[in-house]
């Protein structure tokens, strides 16, 4: 039974209007630098400012809808055999897709938790409008020991879930084909996944409008943007 993987970065949702991580930064965040405000040490910093960075890309994601990439992955799952969604990106709009099982390895937006004890935070409901340009929110206190709320999300320097990064590398190294869409393949270990799966011997197919360190590898390189890319794309992987 054939095994297709498919591996998303930023650039899949980018046709949903969600920029993507190095864009992500307009407006009150636009002079500082993704890598420098995805971390724990800005969190403790300046709370408010990441927060409130955080709820305007969950407010942006709630606001968006899944685009015909999204659809695509959602009915490729369909039509073959076995098939693993790996992901990076922290929206879901893969699960609003239609996407049954999404491997998930830098978190989600929708899954704060207390930054001291983990346990788990409500989610603040939509204030339509807000924030509109995006401004600093001090984060809600947790109801268990009332530590600071934290983004459910990987931040540079922490770990990525162990389940999903194993499953995600056992995945890779058991497929035909893995389909890379949307990503700048720059962000370790996920970026690994890929030539995981070369290595065992798998077609890499990249979908990318710009040109990436999976160059090197992919068998087939499709510069166009996902939305256009996908669904001829998955017309010809569900024949094979
Ligand atoms: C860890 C959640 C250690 C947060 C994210 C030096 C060398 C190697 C590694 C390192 C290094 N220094 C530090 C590291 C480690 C670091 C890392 O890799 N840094 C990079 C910058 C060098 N990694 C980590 O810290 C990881 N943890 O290593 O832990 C450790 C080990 C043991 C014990 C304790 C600790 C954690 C990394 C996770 C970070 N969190 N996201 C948030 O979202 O705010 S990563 C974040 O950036 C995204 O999730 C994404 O994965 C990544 C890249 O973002 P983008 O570039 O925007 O998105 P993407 O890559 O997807 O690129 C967009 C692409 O789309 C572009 O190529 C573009 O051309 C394309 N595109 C645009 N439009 C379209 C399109 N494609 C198709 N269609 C279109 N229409
Ligand atoms: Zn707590």
């Amino acid at each position: 039974m054939r095994h297709v993987v498919v591996f998303t970065g930023a650039g899949v949702s980018a046709e949903s209007g969600i920029p993507t991580f190095r864009d992500a930064l307009a407006g009150l965040w636009e002079r500082f630098d993704a890598e420098e405000l995805a971390t724990p040490e800005a969190f403790r910093r300046n709370p408010a400012l990441v927060w409130g960075w955080y709820e305007w890309r969950r407010m942006q994601v709630m606001r968006a809808q899944p685009n015909a990439a999204h659809r695509a992955i959602a009915q490729l799952e369909e039509r073959v055999g076995r098939f693993t969604l790996i992901t990076q990106n922290v929206d879901d709009l893969h699960d609003r897709a239609g996407s049954r099982s999404v491997l998930r390895l830098h978190g989600s937006l929708f899954a704060p938790r207390c930054f001291d004890c983990d346990e788990p935070a409500a989610l603040a409901p939509e204030i339509p409008g807000e924030p509109a340009s995006g401004r600093a929110l001090a984060p809600p206190r947790c109801a268990r020991c009332g530590g600071l709320v934290r983004p459910g999300v990987v931040w540079f320097g922490e770990s990525l879930p162990e389940a999903a990064i194993a499953r995600a590398f056992e995945a890779a190294q058991s497929c035909d084909v893995l389909l890379s869409v949307g990503t700048s393949s720059l962000v370790h270990p996920a970026a690994q996944v890929p030539f995981v799966a070369k290595r065992a011997g798998a077609r890499v197919i990249q979908v990318n409008p710009n040109p990436t360190a999976l160059d090197e590898i992919a068998d087939l390189n499709l510069r166009s943007p996902a939305a256009t890319a996908l669904p001829t794309l998955v017309e010809s992987l569900s024949r094979d």
